[in-house]
């Protein structure tokens, strides 16, 4: 049986403009704007370095349906020097760059195979005479794709069988469902190995044949997509299968909650935020990271957190103070959802009372409410790009901005109204 090696990796979104913090420093700010294609540079590299057989990309190589040139040029470059390493590449298309958008008209080296969107295809990986696996896919011919495409992955020889696809498995949640199916699925399919693509979280949905597996994205884009990203280097080695993931982003977003409680002044909290920030930076190796953090719990700061100048005095100073240390992380966004020591007893002022009533029956009638929020979400100008980047808020998120919604309004009524 043979013996060999491969790359899966997906969801390169290649130039896409990083964005939604604030001012960075010069020094992340390159890295920030380029990030998408420094990290598929890395993932050119690795494949080198293994010296590995082939590389498979599962859909999504470009950020938007009409590439952008300076992707689709950065894509040529590594491209080419995977030929010169002599290892072949085996893509599909998604729903972000499916077959119907605008490509530049460039040169492509042979070693750069890609599946077409009217059936699944398949190509051999044949060594000295052999054929060794066999890789099966089919691009997107637009971007909604609502058929299973699972189910027309049939094999053909009887080497190792690879299914390329780019997929919601099992209606994940925050991720535009497209050619849906089920892990079951996948489990009674023909392949030996599905290379997932769609799901931007690294995941290995099985690790036994056929081994089922998200690649995730080479390189988060937003706080949504925090933690460790990169590819998996797969060994095959007659039926066996060994996976190893490996990181390859350039910057990290990360996300921390820091609970209030016992946190009495401001230096307690430039303390507490200081001691998070460093823990994120030796927990990360000193990876450069737009670092979030989310403030709860009761606390006496309360009012002076509400205040977006006092927020950003705190970010100054606790990043000066990195800075100054040499440490990685950049503190890029402080969230307050704190909560007031005590709320103020205005229930007898008859304004105060009304508009509370309205939120608690806002809260008591929460299933009717979030409807009523899914539906005014649902006419978003630019519904289609935040669904996709998984942007729309979830019900836990909703649910936890009405619970604010109350001290908040009684904290603004107590204070006699008009002084914001
Ligand atoms: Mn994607």
């Amino acid at each position: 049986m043979a013996q060999f090696r491969f790359v899966h990796s997906a969801d390169l979104h290649l130039g896409t403009p990083l964005r939604g913090i604030g001012t960075i420093p010069p020094h992340l700010a390159e890295l920030f704007r380029t990030a998408t294609l420094l990290a598929w540079e890395r993932l050119v590299q690795f494949c080198i370095d293994e010296q590995v057989d082939f590389l498979c990309l599962a859909g999504d190589i470009y950020d938007e349906r009409d590439r952008n040139l300076t992707a689709q040029l950065a894509f040529q470059q590594g491209c080419e020097r995977l030929h010169e390493a002599q290892i072949s590449i085996y893509l599909i298309h998604g729903n972000h760059d499916p077959m119907d958008g605008k490509q530049a008209h460039l040169h492509w080296p042979s070693n750069l195979y890609t599946f077409s969107a009217e059936q699944v295809e398949s190509y051999p990986i044949i060594r000295h005479g052999e054929e060794i696996a066999r890789i099966y896919g089919r691009s997107y011919p637009t971007y909604h794709v609502t058929e299973n495409y699972s189910q027309s992955y049939k094999r053909s020889s009887s080497a190792f069988a690879i299914g390329l696809l780019h997929a919601n498995v099992g209606n994940s949640s925050g991720h535009a469902n497209y050619a849906p199916c089920s892990l079951q699925d996948l489990q009674n399919g023909e392949m030996d190995y599905w290379a997932l693509g769609h799901i931007h979280k690294p995941q290995q949905l099985q690790d036994q044949l056929p081994t089922i597996i998200y690649a995730g994205n080479p390189q988060g884009r937003h706080w949504k997509e925090a933690g460790e990203r990169g590819c998996y280097l797969i060994e095959v080695d007659g039926v066996q299968v060994h996976s190893r993931f490996q990181p390859l982003q350039v910057i990290r977003w990360e996300e921390e909650v820091v609970e209030l409680q016992g946190v009495d002044g401001e230096q307690a909290l430039l303390d507490q935020l200081f001691h998070i920030a460093e823990q994120v930076n030796e927990r990360t190796n000193s990876t450069p990271v737009l670092l979030r953090i989310r403030l709860e719990g009761r606390t006496p700061l309360y009012d002076g957190l509400l205040d977006e100048e006092v927020r950003q005095e705190l970010l100054e100073r606790i990043n000066h103070q990195l800075m100054g240390l040499g440490m990685k992380v950049w503190l890029a966004s402080l969230q307050s959802m704190a909560l007031p020591l005590q709320i103020p007893d205005i229930a007898s002022q008859s304004l105060a009372a009304d508009i509370m009533q309205i939120v608690q029956d806002w809260r008591a009638d929460w299933i009717e409410q979030r409807t009523t929020i899914r539906s005014i979400l649902d006419e978003l100008k630019d519904r289609r790009f935040w669904e996709q980047e998984g942007l729309l808020p979830s019900d836990a998120e909703l649910q936890a901005m009405i619970e604010q919604l109350e001290p908040w309004l009684l904290q603004r009524l107590g204070e006699g109204g008009g002084k914001r």
